[in-house]
């Protein structure tokens, strides 16, 4: 594990490579949507698939139009998620998947400070399939690109999201699926 001057950990084999393989087989079989996002007054479909899992009535509302509504821990994301509070020791209670299926997927520049989290929120974030390029930069700054190995483990740590922005930006290089894995606290929903 290494720290880094921006405010986060990189657990680059926190799940050895047979882990990593069976977690990726499962995470093929969860419920991905394509899901529309509202942008300067267009609706788009967002450029990747989503799924969310969680505790019962914590709802995700991101960049204002989309609504995401938790599905019951499946026994391996709930195992997965008891491992990284472990390991970090910040508690969870949804996880957000992304499934990248080629170059053309991504995620632009933003923070995660949706109030449904409350402050200062702990993103874990899980990684499986292709390596992708991941950004990361001060507001107003320089990015800095990191590589988000298999069975990595990246912890955004509270403050980071008021400071920086992150993307995984789009790539002409052929890649396979990427699948990512958030898990975030939330302060609604069934206790
Ligand atoms: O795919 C990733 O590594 C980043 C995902 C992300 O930034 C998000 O879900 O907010």
């Amino acid at each position: 594990m290494f720290k880094t001057q921006i405010g986060f950990l990189y657990y680059p084999e926190f799940l050895n490579k047979e882990e990593a393989d069976e977690l990726y087989q499962h995470t093929l079989e969860l419920q991905w949507q394509q899901n529309q996002i509202r942008m300067l007054g267009k609706t788009m479909p967002v450029p990747r698939l989503e799924c969310i899992y969680g505790d019962e009535g914590c709802d995700y509302l991101y960049s204002k139009s989309v609504l995401l509504k938790p599905l019951p821990w499946t026994d391996a994301l709930a195992k997965l998620r008891d491992r990284i509070t472990a390991t970090a020791g910040y508690n969870f209670r949804i996880v957000i998947g992304n499934e990248y299926r080629s170059g053309q997927d991504s995620i632009g520049w933003h923070n995660d400070s949706e109030a449904s989290m409350g402050l200062n929120p702990a993103i874990a974030s899980i990684s499986l399939g292709s390596v992708r390029k991941f950004q990361i930069k001060p507001i107003g700054g320089k990015p800095t690109d990191f590589w988000l190995e298999h069975g990595s483990l990246l912890v955004m740590l509270p403050g980071c999201q008021s400071t920086h922005l992150h993307q995984i930006p789009k790539t002409n290089k052929v890649v396979s699926t990427r699948i990512n894995l958030t898990f975030r606290p939330h302060v609604g929903g069934k206790r």
